[in-house]
């Protein structure tokens, strides 16, 4: 029978098969092998267990959390409280690109910033080729048209600490058990859990949530010579060199075209660009 693995809890893996979620060890081939996400072959053991016999082929593999067959990554940022940190977005973004999921930003905390700031970073990143959509879980604006786009969807929320994620799931997937945290806290032994849960959307689909971070480390999962690329506006021109780090190079299409004017590389964005590089410079 085909499963859906939905969780995963210290040694044990959830699969849903059919309406039910059943409780399975891997087989010891398969032991760590098997991720959240996969679509796995199995036996039904007993009235709980099932035993995973094969995984299917995954259309990717997003490194942290290490969630399979993901189709949509949401970046979460809030606006204020915590203020934006557009160099932080920047390295999700790349990361998504570099494991082939698509990805899409949220804006939220709508109901503490002022309508421009909204706008001009929504520009931002419409101007990058991304959707954005500005939320507030407390208010429940743009969540409908967040709900458009996940449902149906295996969906990764990721983003820092306090910028919504939880909130916004449990609009989304109300009566769901979910922890809300606070904005502040620290310590750096809180986030160690590797647990994970695809929880179920009403509309169907799946979003996981995870935990926040202060920031990413970039360098993990990214080489300097793919950063490039991973920037999907950068794509849009072309430079003599093939291997341009569009830093110093003549002939250089994205130097040539860095401006807020629509179309061109936001200054914002190269500025990220530069700070990252050099972080990945130096590894
Ligand atoms: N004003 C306002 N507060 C919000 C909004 N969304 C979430 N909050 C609050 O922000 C705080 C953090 O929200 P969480 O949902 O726990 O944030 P998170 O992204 O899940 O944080 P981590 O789990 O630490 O990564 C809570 O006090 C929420 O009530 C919003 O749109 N507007
Ligand atoms: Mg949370
Ligand atoms: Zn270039």
């Amino acid at each position: 029978m085909r499963g859906h693995v939905v969780y995963k809890k210290g040694p044990h893996l959830g699969v849903e098969v059919g309406e039910r979620v059943f409780i399975s060890l891997p087989r010891k081939r398969l032991r760590g092998q098997v991720y959240v996400g996969d679509f796995v072959e199995v036996d039904v053991v007993d009235d709980r267990h099932v035993r995973i016999k094969e995984v299917y082929e995954r259309k990717n593999l997003l490194p942290k959390p290490k969630v399979a067959n993901v189709d949509l990554l949401v970046a979460v940022f809030s606006l204020r409280l915590p203020k934006l940190d557009n160099l932080h977005l920047d390295s999700v973004l790349a990361i998504s690109e570099k494991y082939g999921v698509d990805s899409l930003v949220v804006l939220n905390k709508l109901d503490l910033a002022g309508e421009e700031e909204f706008l001009r970073w929504r520009s931002v990143y419409e101007g990058a080729g991304y959707s954005v959509i500005g939320t507030s879980a407390i208010t429940g604006e743009g969540l409908e048209r967040l709900k458009a786009e996940i449902s149906g969807k295996t969906v990764v929320l990721a983003g820092p600490s306090g910028a919504g994620k939880t909130s916004i799931i449990r609009k989304l997937a109300p009566g769901v058990n979910l922890k809300v945290g606070r904005i502040g806290r620290h310590g750096r032994g809180r986030h160690t859990t590797t647990d994970i849960t695809l929880v179920k959307l009403p509309e169907g689909g799946y979003v996981c949530d995870t935990p926040g971070f202060a920031k990413v480390e970039i360098s993990f999962f990214v080489g300097r010579d793919e950063l490039p690329r991973l920037y999907r506006e950068f794509r849009r021109f072309s430079c003599r060199f093939s291997d341009c780090t569009h830093t110093h190079e003549p002939g250089c299409g994205v130097l040539g075209n860095v401006g807020e004017e629509p179309g061109k590389v936001h200054p914002e964005r190269y500025r990220t660009y530069r700070v990252l590089l050099e972080k990945l410079q130096r590894v």
